[in-house]
């Protein structure tokens, strides 16, 4: 079987006035083109897990007008997705399907909406895909040998759930290196490698806690080099993202790392939260280990801001007091940092904007994400606010 592995990666603008503005803000095209063109780590993983004998491809969409035509030859597309994407990614999935290609979705969004997403694919994977991937896989090969030998190129319109639920529970230790190979003919320069699974905190609006619940995970750091190395071979000078929620939970695995890191001379960037800067010896490995920005979700500058927003601990509230003293620890020791602020928090009101911008400046934040408070499918957020009658519209 021919299978095309489909990734919606890169900026997706749906907002009509920013479009008709041309997206012309200072940098931001091109910063996107940097930061956004990483490729689908979930497509490249379950590639890694596709038992033999089928022809696997990797495609971008650059937009649902331009895919290739080499992906309407192919027997099963398979779509990740994110929830900025789904529109779009159903209306390709769509489009597949009206021609014969059967359509697999997978992925954040549709593991929280899965009736959605049975509309638009033959088959929705709810959860972790490493297990049930390979079943996907046979049934969808099953049912191509069964239309070929109906002379029929229309499939037949159902849909099959599968949950993860169901698998054996994905062991992180025993992952396979992912396809990065399968890549290798796109211009990427950017790569992700996984280090660990999910995030100790429940933050009210965060997605992906929602899928990775379980238990914090850390994937054995011989593994994590195996991968680094398998993506030296393709790019030498390739810059790494770690495609995790929260990195340096375990200080002292933290620090195994960091340690093994060194001697590959490559750069890195991850993402975690301020406790990264309660370990100085940490930060001197960060540092010399070729770590160039860590991303961290600060939320909103002031602590009172912040109550409400951790659900175990309230620990964003808690540390906030810290964070000049914490970003300073690290940015002092050559490593950036972009915090992330959200704005529209309940506590925020028109003053919210010169505050990010005097800590910012205060702090001296090499780089500023902000985002306005969206409400994603399946979070805490999304369900307080349908309970109290304040979401306006379905989201994009
Ligand atoms: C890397 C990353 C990016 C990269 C993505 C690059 C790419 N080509 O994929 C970039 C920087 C572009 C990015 C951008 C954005 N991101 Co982002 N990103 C991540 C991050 C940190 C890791 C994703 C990843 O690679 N995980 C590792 C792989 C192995 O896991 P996975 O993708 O989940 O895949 C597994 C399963 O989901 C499943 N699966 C996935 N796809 C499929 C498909 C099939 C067919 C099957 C069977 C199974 C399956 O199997 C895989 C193996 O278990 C996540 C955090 C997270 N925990 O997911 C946030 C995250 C996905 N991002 C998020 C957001 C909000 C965004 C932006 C909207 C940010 C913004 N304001 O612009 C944009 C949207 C971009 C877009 N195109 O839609 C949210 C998504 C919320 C949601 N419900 O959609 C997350 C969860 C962060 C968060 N804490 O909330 N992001
Ligand atoms: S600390 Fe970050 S990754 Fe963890 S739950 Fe909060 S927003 Fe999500």
């Amino acid at each position: 079987m021919r299978i095309g592995l489909l990734a919606m990666s890169g900026i997706r603008a749906h907002d009509p006035e920013l479009l008709r503005l041309g997206l012309t803000l200072p940098g931001f095209v091109e910063r996107s083109r940097q930061v956004a063109a990483l490729p689908s780590l979930g497509l490249l993983q379950l590639a890694a897990c596709t038992p033999p004998g089928h022809e696997l491809r990797y495609f971008e969409a650059p937009s649902q007008a331009d895919l290739p035509d080499e992906l309407f030859e192919c027997d099963l597309v398979a779509i990740s997705t994110f929830s900025a994407q789904i529109f779009e990614a159903y209306a390709i999935a769509d489009a597949f399907r009206a021609r014969g290609v059967q359509v697999a979705m997978g992925g954040l969004h549709v593991s929280v909406l899965p009736e959605e997403a049975a509309a638009h694919a033959d088959h929705v994977v709810v959860g972790e895909g490493e297990a049930a991937w390979p079943e996907v896989v046979a049934a969808a090969a099953s049912a191509t040998r069964c239309n070929r030998s109906r002379s029929n190129t229309s499939l037949a319109r159902t849909s099959t759930t599968w949950f993860a639920r169901d698998f054996t529970p994905v062991d992180v230790a025993t992952l396979p290196t992912p396809r990065y190979d399968l890549a290798a003919h796109r211009p990427y320069h950017r790569y992700t490698v996984q280090t660990t699974r999910g995030c100790p905190w429940r933050c009210d609006f965060c997605a992906s806690t929602v899928m990775l619940g379980r238990p914090y995970r850390k994937r054995p750091v011989e593994c994590v080099i195996r991968d680094v190395k398998a993506i030296l071979a393709i790019q030498p000078d390739a810059f790494l993202e770690f495609a995790d929620d929260n990195t340096f939970v375990d200080k002292e695995w933290s620090k195994e790392l960091c340690r093994a890191l060194a001697p590959l001379n490559v750069k890195w960037f991850t993402e975690t939260d301020i406790s990264v800067a309660d370990d100085p010896e940490l930060l001197d490995l960060i540092a010399t280990s070729g770590c160039r920005q860590l991303l961290i979700g600060l939320e909103s500058p002031a602590a009172a801001d912040l109550p409400g927003v951790e659900l175990h601990a309230d620990w964003k509230q808690q540390r906030a007091h810290d964070y000049k003293a914490a970003l300073h620890a690290i940015q002092s020791r050559g490593v950036t940092v972009n915090g992330c602020f959200v704005l529209g928090l309940d506590t925020h009101g028109p003053g919210i904007f010169d505050a990010v911008r005097d800590f910012a400046e205060e702090t001296a934040l090499y780089e500023v994400q902000i985002t306005v408070m969206t409400a994603f499918p399946g979070t805490p957020l999304h369900e307080r606010l349908a309970r109290e009658g304040r979401i306006l519209e379905p989201g994009r």
